[in-house]
């Protein structure tokens, strides 16, 4: 139903984002889009480039007096480091980052041509488009929320600054994990029926596309490992008030690939910053010889804003379901379509 193309480099022009099957009558302002951009940049860990950049939004198409019109939304945000051009060539590639693996996928004897798209700047397009996404679930009162869950195996706020301050003075890095909440979803989106319709794929993919996100799972996810069936699936009630409901939410929201009511809950984990300060052992691709990894201007850690991130790309992935069950080109006819559906579901 929707789809979304990004572009930009890191250090290139600026990043830019078309999002394509938005609805028309969808209320869209600048200053969310923006606000959501604020907090991509902010958190725990960030580095220097986050204090050059302003990540402020241009619309260039597809809304008009601040409303949707159906057509694709193309979104623009200029980059102020756009020193691409002058940058030096990186011929150490750092262990962790794309460097040595798109230096040899595409041919080319400069790392700088890979790690500039491999960036997580990249990022700043996908939040931008997750906000016009949020927009229009919010509308239906779904409405997604992230947290850190522990830095550096810390989970206070008190030890996880300490962590990273300590991880930058070694000229280290952290990572840690984040969850994301979903709430307001109903039941019904996604579908069994085929593996790329289900919900929790769809999720799960969004999230793994993530830089330097290593790991994935949903509700008690590895958790249920250990466990007999009989402790951790979740039993079914229904009263006249709530309707169907779940005792527990071990499932994270998610049963045969749909969305069942619950909260959607999604875990991930987040390596450690891949460019070190101090780096590690690497080969010199012009000569072939050992060499330490290149150094470049990065954050000690980035999970707070890689939870924004998932925010993000987890609403582009539910307006899409929302979308191919309630879709429609008209936002008043979802509208009606949705209060049918709320109505013969109970
Ligand atoms: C990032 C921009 C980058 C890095 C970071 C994320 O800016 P620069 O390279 O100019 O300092 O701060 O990049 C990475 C973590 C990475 O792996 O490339 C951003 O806008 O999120």
């Amino acid at each position: 139903m929707l789809r979304y193309l990004t572009a930009g480099e890191s250090h290139g022009m600026a990043m830019v984002a078309i999002l394509e099957g938005m609805p028309a009558g969808i209320k869209i302002d600048a200053g969310r889009i923006n606000s959501e951009l604020k907090r991509r940049k902010e958190g725990v860990g960030r580095g220097e480039r986050m204090k050059i950049e302003e990540d402020k939004v241009k619309i260039i198409s597809g809304i008009k007096k601040g409303m949707s019109l159906g057509s694709p939304i193309c979104l623009y945000v200029e980059n102020k480091d756009s020193s691409i051009e002058k940058m030096p060539p990186v011929i150490c590639p750092r262990p962790g980052h794309a460097d040595l693996a798109g230096l040899l996928k595409y041919g080319f004897t400069d790392a700088r041509n890979v790690l500039e798209r491999a960036s997580a700047r990249e990022t700043v397009s996908r939040v931008a488009i997750g906000a016009v996404c949020k927009l229009f679930l919010e509308g239906f009162k779904i409405v997604i929320s992230s947290k850190v869950i522990s830095i550096a195996g810390e989970t206070s706020a008190s030890m996880i600054s300490k962590k990273v301050a300590e991880a930058r003075e070694n000229k280290d890095t952290v990572g840690g994990i984040f969850e994301v909440t979903v709430k307001g979803a109903p039941c019904g989106l996604g579908s069994y029926t085929h593996a790329d319709r289900r919900l929790d794929g769809k999720l799960a993919q969004a999230v793994m596309s993530i830089p330097g996100v290593k790991g994935v799972e949903l509700g008690l996810g590895f958790g249920y490992a250990g466990e007999f069936g009989s402790h951790v699936h979740d039993a079914i009630y229904f009263t006249k008030h709530r309707g169907y409901f779940h005792g527990t939410n071990n499932a994270g929201g998610i049963e045969g690939g749909v969305s069942n009511g619950e909260d959607i809950l999604l875990r991930a984990c987040m390596k450690p910053i891949s460019t070190l300060m101090e780096p590690l052992e690497s080969v010199n691709i012009s000569t072939k010889k050992p060499a330490k990894a290149s150094i470049q201007r990065s954050d000690v850690c980035a999970v707070e804003s890689a939870g924004v991130i998932a925010e993000s790309v987890c609403a582009y992935a539910l307006a899409d379901t929302f979308l191919e069950k309630f879709g429609s080109d008209s936002l008043a006819d979802i509208k009606a379509n949705y209060l049918n559906y709320l109505k013969r579901s109970r």
